[in-house]
């Protein structure tokens, strides 16, 4: 009952989705049965994308609720369902919206993919979604000169040493042979029961969770952290 639970994340439309696609098609073709879960927020089409390489397909929306704590709290119903499809490599997507929390499990293969494009910051503004993975996947490396490309790559590399890097096209596929390969070398799971997180999530207990809408100090209450302006704010008293 062991399975290959590989985690994608990423910042939205970085080439997670085409990335994948390419990747799984060489897993087909190894005769290795694959399924695919995408959490997302409010909307995705990405279940459409997946079902078209015809293997079983599930997606979660978090709605109202945070969708990396949404995430974290769906991943034993997750190995449930893909074990339940007989496969044994889940390919599970999360949209990574927060840039706060990291969705890396121990003892799953976890990519994140970034694509070239996003600036020279992002890398270090996107924390611990990169600097957790396995594997860092750069995308759209066709629309940039190779100086950029190798800029950009030891920009990830500053926030991430540890990972292997692949530079993935998501249009053509080129790059994903070797994804393919990385899934294949992972041990696969005997169970994600008792797996520990790689990086803890943030408390998300304030008013403004429990659907509070109201701007101002005596509407807010729970874990109020307050931004403190420390110099700026005797400059503005002179
Ligand atoms: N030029 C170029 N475009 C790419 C590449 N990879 C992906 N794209 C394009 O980028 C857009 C977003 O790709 P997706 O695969 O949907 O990205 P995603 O990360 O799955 O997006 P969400 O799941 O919506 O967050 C699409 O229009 C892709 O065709 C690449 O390597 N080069
Ligand atoms: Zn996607
Ligand atoms: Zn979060």
């Amino acid at each position: 009952m062991s399975l290959r639970f590989v985690i994608v994340a990423g910042p939205p439309s970085s080439g997670k989705t085409s990335a994948m696609l390419h990747t799984i098609a060489h897993l087909k073709k190894s005769g290795m049965p694959v399924a695919a879960c995408k959490i997302d927020c409010l909307e995705t089409a990405d279940d459409r994308r997946y079902r078209q390489l015809g293997i079983p397909v599930a997606i979660g929306l978090s709605e109202y609720l945070c969708p990396d704590h949404f995430y974290a709290v769906n991943l034993e119903e997750v190995w449930s369902w893909a074990r339940q499809q007989n496969a044994e490599v889940l390919i599970l997507e999360t949209a990574g919206l927060c840039h706060r929390c990291a969705p890396a499990v121990e003892g799953c293969l976890t990519i994140c993919v970034i694509d070239n494009l996003v600036g020279l910051e992002t890398p270090k503004k996107i924390g611990p979604m990169l600097s957790t993975a396995d594997i860092i996947a750069i995308t759209k490396g066709d629309m940039v000169s190779q100086a950029e490309k190798e800029v950009f790559r030891d920009a990830v590399e500053t926030v991430n040493p540890g990972a292997r890097v692949i530079h993935v096209n998501g249009l053509s596929g080129q790059g994903s042979l070797a994804l393919k390969r990385a899934i294949l070398a992972t041990r696969p799971l005997e169970k994600i029961t008792g797996q520990a997180l790689r990086y803890s999530m943030p408390a998300a207990t304030c008013s403004y969770c429990a659907g509070e809408t109201i701007v101002g100090g005596s509407f807010q209450m729970g874990n109020i952290k307050k931004i403190d302006f420390g110099e700026s704010e005797s400059c503005c008293k002179k």
